[in-house]
Parts: C-alpha cells; sequence; structure tokens
C-alpha cells in the first residue's frame, strides 16, 4: 500500500476500503502514521478540486468526509501514543456558528491529545455563548477555532468579543485555523495567532502555552 494508493481511495470514495488500507500501510507496511495522513489530506484537496470543477458535488463531498473519517478512526491510536506535555494545558476547540466543517477540527484533537494536552472538543457550529461558557467552567487558557467558510470568518471576532466581554481575553489565547483565513485575517479578527495546517498550529499553540 503506497502514499499514492492512499490517496487515490479518498478520492475515488473507497469508503468500504479505507479502513484496511490505511491498516495495511501502518501494520503491514510500517508506514510513518504521519505521512499516512499527509496522503489522506492530499486526497481531500483533490476532492476540493473536484468539486470547484463541478466534477463532483455535494453527495461526494459528504462521502469523502465520511471515508476521511473512518480513516481518521483507524489513525487516531497510531498519533495519540504518547503524552508529552507534562503539566495539563487545557484547549478549548471548536468549529465556529455556521460551520459544519470538522475533519480539520478532529484532526487537531487529535494531535493535541497525542502532545498531551487536555481537549475540551466542542464539536460544529459552536456559537461563542459555548465557547465562553466552556473557558470559565475549565479555565482553559488556549481556545482553536476552525473556520473553512469565508462565510463564518467573521464569527472569529464574534467569539473574540464575547470572550472580551466576560473577562476572559486576557486569560486566553485564541488561535485560528482554515483554507480561507491567513495571518493577517485571523489577526483582523482578533485572533493571536494563525497556522495553515494542524501540525504547524501544535507547534504554534506550544508558544502559545509557553512549552
Ligand atoms: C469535506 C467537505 C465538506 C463536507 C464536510 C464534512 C465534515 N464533517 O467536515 C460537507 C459535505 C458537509 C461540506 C459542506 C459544505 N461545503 Co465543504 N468542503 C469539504 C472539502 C472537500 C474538504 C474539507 C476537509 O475536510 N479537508 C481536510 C481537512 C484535514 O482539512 P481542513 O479542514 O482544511 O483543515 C486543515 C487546515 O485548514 C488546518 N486547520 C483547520 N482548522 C484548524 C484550526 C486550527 C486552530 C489550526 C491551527 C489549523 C486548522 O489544518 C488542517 C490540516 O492539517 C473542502 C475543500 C477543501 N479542499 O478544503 C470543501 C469546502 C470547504 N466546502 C465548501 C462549501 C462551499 C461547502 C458548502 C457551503 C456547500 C453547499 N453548497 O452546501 C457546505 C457548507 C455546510 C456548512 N454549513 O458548513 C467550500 C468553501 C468555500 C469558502 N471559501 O467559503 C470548499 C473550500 C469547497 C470549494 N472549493 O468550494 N463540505
Amino acid at each position: 500500500m503506497d502514499y499514492e494508493e492512499l490517496t487515490e481511495l479518498i478520492v475515488e470514495l473507497e469508503l468500504d476500503d479505507i479502513a484496511d488500507a490505511v491498516r495495511e500501510a501502518l501494520e503491514e507496511d510500517g508506514k510513518d502514521p504521519f505521512d499516512v495522513l499527509a496522503s489522506l489530506t492530499a486526497g481531500m484537496d483533490e476532492v476540493g478540486r473536484r468539486y470547484d470543477e463541478e466534477i463532483y458535488y455535494l453527495a461526494d463531498l459528504m462521502l469523502a468526509a465520511e471515508t476521511m473519517k473512518v480513516a481518521l478512526e483507524v489513525l487516531k491510536p497510531e498519533l495519540a501514543s504518547s503524552e508529552k506535555v507534562k503539566e495539563k494545558v487545557k484547549v478549548v476547540i471548536s468549529t465556529v456558528k455556521g460551520d459544519n466543517h470538522d475533519i480539520g477540527k478532529n484532526l487537531l484533537g487529535i494531535l493535541l491529545m497525542s502532545e498531551g494536552f487536555e481537549v475540551y472538543d466542542l464539536g460544529k457550529d459552536v456559537d461563542a455563548e459555548t465557547i465562553v461558557a466552556k473557558v470559565k467552567e475549565t479555565g482553559a487558557t488556549i481556545v482553536g477555532l476552525s473556520s473553512l467558510l469565508s462565510m463564518t470568518v467573521p464569527q472569529i471576532e464574534v467569539v473574540h468579543e464575547a470572550l472580551k466581554a466576560a473577562g476572559l481575553r486576557d486569560k486566553v489565547k485564541l488561535i485560528v485555523g482554515g483554507a480561507p483565513l491567513s495571518m493577517d485575517l485571523a489577526k483582523q479578527f482578533g485572533a493571536d495567532d494563525f497556522a495553515e495546517d494542524t501540525i504547524k498550529g501544535i507547534t504554534h499553540i506550544k508558544n502559545l502555552a509557553g512549552i
């Protein structure tokens, strides 16, 4: 099972075959789980291109997402095998209100847990009040938000303002990610930081947490 084949399975929406393929790549071929992840993500990018070009439709996107989720379930224990952060840093993560894309956010959660962070995943389409309440309840010092839709990017500012109104903004660092974002845009909407992918995101979050 080589990396191209894994990419192809995502692109071809092979829901029934993906779990065995990922297992084979990891167990029989001894492939690095992070490289497996990269090949799966490349598949999702191609699916996105096909959607742009109207070769694929919404039903295909949904099937691609389902296929990716199954693959991530197999991959998860491989990525989450170590506990590296000594003192538990608490991180609240979610996808912003109005946005139902959660694969990138789930990936961030898996990687954060694999690094030993204490993760509170609020899910997708989450409003600012719910995020603020969770920060209050847990004393989390990092909030990570995902926005995949241009339309929902302004929700970052809503969360920023809600944290401010609750007197929590100076106690938490806000990091955001998602394809329509950039560092400039992130800062414009009140975030402290941005990372273009979740692996870089982990490095940024460690910096924000001072570890
Ligand atoms: C799968 C998918 C769906 C699935 C989502 C299922 C799910 N459970 O997530 C479904 C079918 C539901 C869907 C629906 C829609 N989608 Co869609 N979708 C995609 C697709 C193909 C892949 C997204 C994905 O999961 N990628 C894989 C993951 C791993 O990547 P990622 O999420 O981008 O995350 C990476 C980085 O962004 C970053 N990251 C993400 N979050 C965070 C957070 C932090 C803190 C950090 C540090 C980093 C980080 O790290 C990750 C990599 O390591 C993209 C195209 C694309 N190539 O991105 C379109 C895309 C995002 N969708 C799009 C659209 C338009 C829609 C719909 C509006 C379609 C419609 N007409 O109804 C709806 C919106 C529904 C809603 N309200 O949310 C557009 C968005 C355009 C825009 N800029 O606004 C895209 C770009 C497709 C396109 N080219 O037009 N979609």
